[in-house]
Formats: structure tokens, C-alpha cells, sequence
């Protein structure tokens, strides 16, 4: 199942609130009771019939997203707090679905990353449901050792940032296949073709269902400590 930009109620980073449509003045109100009721009925029977982790995910975050459009409808979903909100919410759905406890804090935290990343990357239209979904799934799913995604740096060793990544995977014991893109010209290659630039570090996070590209040191060594836990 897709979920896509328009299909249900949006809440933007500035914490206001787009709609599917745009109704005259007063619609808001029984539009997001409608979308919120119809989440909780669609949560229901996906969450039924679905094993897998990142739609269980998604689904999660889109009843998350109707019932604050819903909470919020006199003030047309504007809250600056709004990760505080989802945290709150989601802390209980999101550590049953990945199998260990995650504190609000954690999910505050990976939730304003996510945003920020979403729209400086994609802007507002990328359907935000199943990034939301794989970047949770990719921090915090507990999987089996050999079923983890495989991780390969790009860097170069004179890059200060890329030295905090580095002993961040030496703290943690992490393994890391090493890609100098100076040394080895197609790792560059690689880099400028999946990310539009070559920034260093990038962390590419290869599991099952493809490849994910993080870039910017902090988020890659948050990553690291909490994958090692
Ligand atoms: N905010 C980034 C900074 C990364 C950065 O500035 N990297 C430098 C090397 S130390 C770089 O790749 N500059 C060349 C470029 O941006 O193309 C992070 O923390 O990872």
C-alpha cells in the first residue's frame, strides 16, 4: 500500500497543516474528523493483514498525522511542538512494531532529523508516510546480526567530519566498508550519481529492500551509537 502526498492531512515542518484539498473556511474541521476516523479504520485493517515492518510503520505514522490534524483543527494544525505531540502518540505503537523501547526523546529526535532531511532533499511532496517509515525501521528495527543492512563510508581521511564518523565506528566496533573517493575515482562517481554531490562523509545503508544514503556526520554517528545500542 502507497501513501501518497494529497491522500491524507499534511503537517509541514513550520507545523502548519495542508490539507488534500482546499476547503473554504470551516471545512477543516469536518474534514480532519473524517480523515481521522477513516485512519483508525484503515490503521486497523492494514495493521491486521501486514507483516511487514515498514508498512506497520507508515501506518502508524499516517493515524499519527490524522489524529494531530484532528487535535489541531481549530488552529489549522499549527504546532510548533508537533514532534513532542507524534512522540507522545507514537512511543507505545512504535515500540511494539520494532520490537524494543523507545523513549520520546529518541523519537523527537529522529523525528525533527527526518523532517529537516525530507524537505531540504525532496520538499514538501515526497510522500513522507514510507520515509518516515524506513528511516525508523533503519534506526531502530532490531534485526538479526546477519540480516542487518551492510554499511560502506564514503570519505576521505584529511575531512575532519569524516574523522568523527571514524571514531565513532572505532568506539562502537562497528563493521564499515571504508570508500576513499579520492583513492578509488568510481566510489566518487557513485557518491555524485546517488546524492547529486560529493559531500563527505555519506554513510550508504544497504539492506534488503535497496540503498540508503545519509549524509551529514551528526546524523551518521547517532545512527552508529544507536545501531550498536
Ligand atoms: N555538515 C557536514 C559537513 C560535511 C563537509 O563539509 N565535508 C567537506 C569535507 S570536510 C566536503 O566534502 N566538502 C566538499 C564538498 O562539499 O563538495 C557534515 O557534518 O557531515
Amino acid at each position: 500500500m502507497q501513501f501518497t502526498h494529497g491522500t491524507y492531512a499534511l503537517r509541514h515542518a513550520d507545523g502548519s497543516l495542508h490539507l488534500p484539498t482546499n476547503p473554504a473556511k470551516g471545512e477543516h474541521r469536518e474534514m480532519a474528523r473524517h480523515s481521522f476516523l477513516a485512519g483508525i479504520r484503515a490503521r486497523g485493517s492494514i495493521m491486521a493483514g501486514n507483516t511487514d515492518l515498514k508498512e506497520q510503520l507508515a501506518a502508524a505514522f499516517v493515524t499519527a498525522a490524522e489524529a494531530h490534524a484532528f487535535a489541531f483543527t481549530q488552529v489549522d494544525g499549527k504546532d510548533d511542538d508537533w514532534a513532542y505531540w507524534y512522540a507522545k502518540i507514537l512511543q507505545q505503537a512504535l515500540s511494539k512494531i520494532l520490537g524494543r523501547n523507545l523513549t520520546r526523546t529518541q523519537i523527537v529526535i529522529c523525528l525533527f532529523a527526518i523532517e529537516d532531511e525530507r524537505l531540504a532533499r525532496f520538499g514538501a511532496e515526497e510522500p513522507w508516510p514510507q520515509l518516515y517509515a524506513e528511516h525508523f525501521r533503519t534506526m531502530f528495527a532490531s534485526d538479526e546480526p546477519d540480516n542487518r543492512p551492510k554499511l560502506a563510508l564514503y570519505y576521505y581521511p584529511e575531512c575532519p567530519y569524516c574523522q568523527r564518523v571514524l571514531k565513532a565506528i572505532a568506539d562502537t566496533g562497528t563493521e564499515v566498508e571504508l570508500r576513499h573517493i579520492w583513492d578509488e575515482p568510481q566510489h566518487r562517481t557513485d557518491l555524485q550519481a546517488a546524492r547529486g554531490r560529493t559531500t563527505v562523509p555519506v554513510l550508504r545503508i544497504t539492506g534488503s529492500d535497496g540503498d540508503r544514503w545519509m549524509p551529514e556526520s551528526t546524523d551518521i554517528v547517532r545512527y552508529l551509537q544507536e545501531r550498536a545500542g
